[in-house]
């Protein structure tokens, strides 16, 4: 089963993340992690730091010549911050110590109070930096590795910005695999060029008075295989575990498959995708997509459609939120920190990381396999079998 653990602090030397469970023969390089790491740094209103983070990252284990022995693969990813200014060697030291400076006019909206009251931190520091969004850079490390695997079974995620802020984009823009460079060519990751730019005046507004904004991503899988996840059991169906995974991205708060919300105000007989037989490809097909390419917990083979709705950045460059100092009791404004406008960019990125890791997962523990021959042969076997 693959499985995957990151570890490290926003401002600490880096970030590791270890994947367990890839098949041997799976060609990765450095290079293509990077390409998708760079993916995540963009999209207009990040802050200062996407400029000169530059996903300086280490192979460590698990890749030989080229290709995965099995192993777990480990990867260190340098945060470029710790390398700029010693301020954060003493301030992160691992070595005993305390910091003259203590975060404690805690953020609304942030892990700050919930994380000091849980664990007994009398700053706010030793929940943030774990906390920050920093993290989803070791995520989209693995999911490079995930999407590489689904690959040679025909599957292609891509994501596409649908809303920032009040701006949303038509409804009936949604791009193709070919698409993606024009996405990834868009300011805010916006497949409709004319609501691209209100995006950016929105952000630009918003930066202009300190403030952030939130917004939704759409996450589209074409050529998903039939039969991932289960109806028999909750912890196996595929929209529960997509959920899971896409709620754990920081600051989401909200997740859809396909039109869920929307059809939850339908009538039964306009809710569902009707079944066709294809006779020429010799498959069933659904005539619409309101499922989001899912039915009963399983993957149907249809377009996958799953959103993530991000509130806005709890940290604002000029902040207003009202809040109390942990140590005096008193009112004040939550302490600043450098941040970005918005992240809704990035998440497209992210959220396209954790549903392929998910898909990867359980297309493995459809088809198995310890090489990538054999998992890819197990793949096409049930295939023609439905066939
Ligand atoms: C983040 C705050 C900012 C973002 C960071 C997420 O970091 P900093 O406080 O160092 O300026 O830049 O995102 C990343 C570093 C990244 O690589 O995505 C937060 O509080 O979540």
């Amino acid at each position: 089963m693959l499985r995957y653990l990151t570890a490290g602090e926003s401002h600490g030397k880096a970030l590791v993340v270890i994947v367990e469970g890839l098949p041997a023969g799976l060609p990765i390089t450095v290079e293509e992690i990077q390409g998708e790491m760079a993916r995540r740094r963009l999209g207009y209103g990040r802050g200062p730091r996407q400029r000169f983070e530059v996903d300086n990252l280490t192979l460590v284990g698990g890749v030989r010549h080229g290709r995965t022995l099995g192993s777990p693969v480990a990867i260190e990813i340098e945060n470029t911050e710790w390398f700029r200014s010693d301020k954060w060697h003493a301030e992160m030291s691992p070595a005993p110590g305390v910091t003259k400076e203590p975060l404690t006019q805690v953020r609304p909206g942030h892990a700050d109070l919930a994380g000091m009251q849980k664990y007994g931190f009398s700053d706010a520091r030793d929940v943030l930096e774990r906390a920050s969004a920093r993290e989803t850079a070791a995520r989209v490390a693995a999911g490079a590795l995930a999407k590489k695997l689904l690959a040679p079974l025909g599957v292609n995620i891509l994501s596409h910005v649908i809303q920032v802020g009040s701006v949303r984009a038509k409804a009936d823009a949604r791009p193709a695999p070919s698409d993606l460079a024009a996405v990834d060519a868009s300011s805010v990751r916006c497949f409709d060029p004319s609501t691209e730019e209100a995006m950016v005046a929105e952000i630009e507004a918003a930066a202009k008075e300190g403030d952030s904004l939130g917004g939704v991503v759409e996450v589209l899988c074409y050529g998903v295989p039939v039969g991932l996840g289960s109806h028999v059991h909750w912890d196996r169906k595929l929209d529960g575990l997509l959920a899971q995974a896409i709620m754990s991205i920081q600051a989401v708060k909200g997740v859809e498959i396909g039109d869920g919300f929307e059809v939850a105000g339908r009538r039964g007989s306009a809710a569902h995708d009707p079944i066709v037989w294809d006779a020429v490809a010799g498959t069933y097909r659904r005539e619409s997509a309101l499922a989001g390419g899912t039915e009963g917990g399983m993957s149907t083979g249809e377009l996958m459609v799953v959103r993530a709705a991000m509130k806005p950045l709890a940290t604002l460059n000029r902040p207003t939120l009202k809040t109390v100092d942990v140590v005096t009791k008193e009112e004040t404004v939550s302490f600043k920190e450098r941040t970005d406008v918005t992240a809704v960019p990035a998440l497209g990125v992210v959220a396209e990381t954790m549903v392929a890791l998910v898909l990867a997962a359980e297309a493995q523990r459809k088809f198995g396999g310890d090489s990538v021959d054999e998992f890819v042969r197990n793949a096409e076997a049930f295939a023609a079998g439905l066939r």
